[in-house]
């Protein structure tokens, strides 16, 4: 069969697609309203690839820009159809990023797609309580924020990898993003916010209730059931929800978030940023005060856990107190602590590391404060990872940007756009566009199952993501934009509602998404 990025191409775009155990040495381009062919062209020989168990062969048909729609020919078998035009990514951000929307907590949502009308009323309006160890209970306001995947739960050490991909998001490409119109509900004290630093904020607001109230700067690590709910619509989720102890990568990521927001508000709203700094540094203050690594207690909740070692957080959190206050005393934390990294970019990263957030804005911010041998040194290092990436791309037959495969390593895929980008930033060069490029193309459709990895977008996209929502409304196709976790080899995804640990879906992997489709917007 053939394998091609379902979304389609630009017209400068590289174009490349697979063809698994080809039935001929030729294939063809066929424009599909008039069944002409425009191009045709030989077959490289099949290449075999041990972890799909797979001979493959890959076309090549970048020379083709005339804007419309196409499918590829091999003997008698058709790709699906196909689209060249620059638009061609558009909806699929806005599709994404409002998927971050619908998942709003605390309020009621609606969003349409494809005719169909998604939505469910106000939920966890009784978020959330703390429980002492005498028994005693305590209500405390923890409304807002997105909920943090297929389950309800809020968990702050996932909403900063989140968030930070966001905010990275609106910082490298505001230009394209400032008139996003997401649909949102109608919000006055927001109102000269772009929609998508709306949605931004929306968990920033509830990032705020996680602090500790009591001035130590402490920040919980979750707020949840202490188990998981069965398949229902938020608003029926009634059990008391806790906050948990606090932990230091929650506090640390809530400093970097913070910061982050500061910055980026404060054109919008200078008494909001001055709240969010204030609230980054006495959760700063209390990193210094407390240097060891602290775990939350997850004690009875079965919950996910995000635990984490939080030096990655911790040089994240330096690196935004230094962009937000450009005071020495954070490059120096950020410094002292990257210079004890002998690697200090990842190629592979998500929640538990997030280390390459802190990388990213350092290098990307050159200043005289810097230290030189050490801004070269990450610099090489950003460009080299973004290398291995594009390296990675060109080897794997259906255009994979990384060897491995865990949970969520489909968000992972999607994220490494980031890498790609920033070393774009760095160094331009159009071998990490193509890359990007055959990143969108890899999730959404040009991959050993020949399906899209996102609900409701492309061909013969999940229709059974590990999604209480998608799950407990009467709705068939499931909620829209949602990038499902992928499989842990490279041919064990199933799109079963029942496996979370391959089909669900999260705000962390979804922002990677974001991120992706807006750098090749
Ligand atoms: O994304 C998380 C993955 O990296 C972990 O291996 C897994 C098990 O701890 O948990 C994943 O996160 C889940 C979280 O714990 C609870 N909400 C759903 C998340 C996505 O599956
Ligand atoms: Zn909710």
């Amino acid at each position: 069969s053939i394998k091609v990025n379902s979304l389609g191409f630009r017209p400068n775009d590289a174009k490349i697609a697979s063809v698994t155990q080809p039935a001929a040495s030729t294939f063809s381009i066929v424009y599909n309203q008039t069944q002409e062919i425009v191009i045709e062209g030989n077959i490289n020989q099949p290449v075999y690839q041990s972890d799909v168990n797979e001979k493959v062969a890959r076309i090549n048909f970048t020379k083709l820009k005339q804007p419309g729609k196409y499918y590829i020919k091999v003997g008698d078998v058709k790709s699906s159809v196909f689209e060249i035009s620059e638009d061609v990514y558009k909806s699929s951000l806005y599709t994404s990023m409002r998927a971050m929307y619908l998942w709003r907590c605390g309020e009621a949502v609606e969003g349409e797609h494809n005719g169909q009308m998604y939505k469910h009323a106000a939920c966890h309006t009784d978020d959330g309580y703390i429980a002492y160890e005498d028994g005693k209970e305590q209500k405390k306001d923890g409304v807002g924020g997105w909920h943090d995947a297929g389950d309800y739960g809020k968990y702050t050490v996932n909403a900063g990898v989140t968030v930070g991909a966001l905010f990275l998001t609106w910082e490298h490409f505001n230009d394209k993003l400032s008139n996003l119109d997401l649909q949102l509900p109608s919000d006055e004290s927001n109102a000269h916010f772009p929609d998508f630093l709306k949605e931004i904020k929306y968990e920033i607001d509830w990032l705020f209730k996680m602090q500790y109230t009591d001035g130590s700067g402490r920040v919980s690590h979750k707020l949840t059931r202490k188990n998981f709910s069965g398949f229902i619509m938020p608003e029926e989720d009634n059990e008391k929800r806790y906050f948990t102890t606090w932990s230091s990568a929650a506090t640390a990521d809530f400093v970097a978030m913070m910061a982050m927001a500061s910055r980026n508000f404060r054109q919008y709203d200078e008494t909001y940023a001055d709240s969010c700094l204030a609230a980054a540094k006495v959760s700063y203050q209390c990193l210094l005060e407390h240097p060891m690594h602290v775990k939350f207690e997850q004690g009875e909740f079965s919950t996910g856990g995000y635990q984490t070692d939080d030096s990655d957080d911790r040089l994240w959190a330096a690196s935004e107190m230094w962009l937000a206050t450009g005071e020495k005393q954070y490059l120096d934390d950020f410094e002292q602590r990257l210079s004890a990294i002998e690697n200090p970019v990842e190629l592979n990263w998500d929640w538990g590391n997030v280390g390459n957030l802190g990388v990213f804005g350092y290098v990307l911010h050159a200043d005289e404060a810097q230290n030189e041998e050490l801004y070269r040194k990450v610099k090489e290092a950003v460009i080299s990872i973004a290398d291995a990436i594009v390296s990675n791309t060109q080897q794997d037959v259906y255009g994979r940007p990384m060897d491995k495969y865990f949970w969520g390593c489909n968000g992972t895929v999607a994220r490494q756009s980031i890498n790609l980008s920033v070393a774009n930033l760095l160094k331009p060069d159009k071998k990490y566009i193509d890359a990007t490029v055959s990143i969108v193309g890899h999730l959404f459709g040009c991959n050993y199952y020949g399906r899209s990895f996102v609900t409701g977008l492309g061909v013969n996209p999940p229709m059974f993501p590990h999604s209480r929502r998608s799950a407990a409304d009467s709705i068939e196709a499931p909620w829209p934009g949602y990038i499902v976790g992928g499989g842990h080899t490279a041919t064990d995804w199933v799109d079963k509602e029942a496996s979370y640990s391959h089909n669900e879906i999260a705000i962390n992997w979804q922002a990677g998404l974001v991120y992706l489709l807006a750098s090749v917007n």
